[in-house]
């Protein structure tokens, strides 16, 4: 298991990485070119920019997260040829500096979705939070302005400005995707990639979506165990893997998260793994939650032992943290909050391994 942290660079992140090297047992910060527009080829000289700022400061550039997927990849236009072009030679870029791991969603317009992003929780912290019963009184763009007011100012992961810009457009052309064309796109797409992922040695690993099923009646398809089995099938290859993340198949208490972790990861298929905790008041209302909470759903030591008796070796990240300690930051990508969770995980790791019979060493 490889500790990891991510960072958002020196333009858009306020933590410095001398501060994520400080954290017990970091090794690998997982970022991202983000000035370079989706669809865009990701420049050589960019990455190794990046690489080397991250190396300088004593940690690893093993994992990206996310080369995100343009829109007409999946919506399957005609044009998407022209983006798997580019997305091959943005992986082939990745490789040569060095980067194994490469993560993305397959989320129709939006990504990772909230309806609050700083509810306040008992003890006084404040998490991202989501109820299935206002998105459905919302309007996809009233979403999109809330997302905005509620980001501190800061630009979130998945939410850019230009992406949503044609949200009106996106919904039109998104009428006649079901979630079997949504497959069938998908399939393409690793088609067309995952030849080139293979040659030079990356692993793909695609994000569940988050929450597990549609959301303004858009099609959502990597969200159960069933459907992680046919996604990895689309095309047969270790390349094609999985960025499980705990906190988005855990909305649905349908999903067995340990189960699901421990499953792919045997099966060779688990390529990074996102590790958190929600608390779920009922079905479509959760909210995050400190990595362990003693009232929250999830269980991180289930977790964490099914990855460990998997002999899973590839990165895993502490994901969303709350906001603590009066931190000012990004909406879930606080410092505080994520490092603690970063340690908890980390001991966990720690006496899993020291309490397995045939070892004698820790992480
Ligand atoms: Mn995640």
């Amino acid at each position: 298991m490889l500790m990891s942290f991510r960072w958002y660079g020196n333009k858009l992140d306020k933590i410095p990485l001398r501060y994520i090297r400080q954290i017990p047992g970091m090794k690998n910060v997982v970022s991202a070119i983000y000035h370079i527009p989706v669809g865009k080829v990701w420049p050589y000289e960019d990455i190794l920019e990046l690489k080397n700022e991250i190396e300088a400061a004593g940690l690893m550039f093993k994992t990206v997260e996310s080369v995100n997927v343009h829109e007409d990849i999946k919506l399957g236009l005609p044009t998407r040829d022209r983006y798997i072009e580019n997305y091959c030679l943005t992986l082939k870029n990745l490789a040569k500096a060095g980067v194994e791991v490469v993560c993305y969603n397959f989320m129709p317009v939006f990504d990772w979705t909230r309806t609050e992003l700083a509810k306040t929780l008992p003890d006084g912290s404040t998490a991202l939070f989501y109820d299935e019963k206002v998105i459905k009184d919302l309007e996809p763009t009233k979403l999109v302005e809330d997302m905005e007011k509620g980001s501190n100012g800061f630009e979130l992961p998945g939410w850019e400005k230009g992406r949503l810009a044609a949200i009106k457009k996106l919904f039109d052309l998104y009428q006649d995707i079901n979630e079997e064309k949504l497959f069938a796109n998908l399939k393409y797409f690793l088609e067309g990639i995952i030849p080139t992922a293979e040659e030079c040695g990356i692993k793909m690993a695609i994000h569940p979506d988050d929450p597990p099923w549609s959301v303004f009646g858009l099609p959502r398809i990597v969200t159960s165990k069933a459907n992680l089995e046919r996604v990895v099938k689309l095309v047969d290859s270790p390349a094609n893997g999985l960025a499980l993340c705990s906190g988005s198949l855990g909305a649905n208490p349908n999903n067995n998260v340990p189960e699901i972790f421990g499953h792919f990861a045997k099966m060779g298929r688990l390529h990074f793994a996102h590790v958190r905790n929600i608390k779920i008041y009922e079905p479509g209302v959760f909210s995050e939650t400190a990595h362990k909470a003693d009232d929250s759903s999830l269980d991180m030591y289930a977790i964490m032992k099914a990855l460990y008796e998997a002999g899973f070796t590839g990165p895993l990240r502490p994901d969303h943290g709350r906001m603590i300690w009066d931190e000012v930051g990004m909406p879930g990508y606080g410092l505080y909050d994520r490092a603690l969770g970063a340690v908890y995980l980390y001991g966990l790791w720690d006496s899993i391994a020291r309490c397995t019979k045939d070892a004698g060493t820790s992480v």
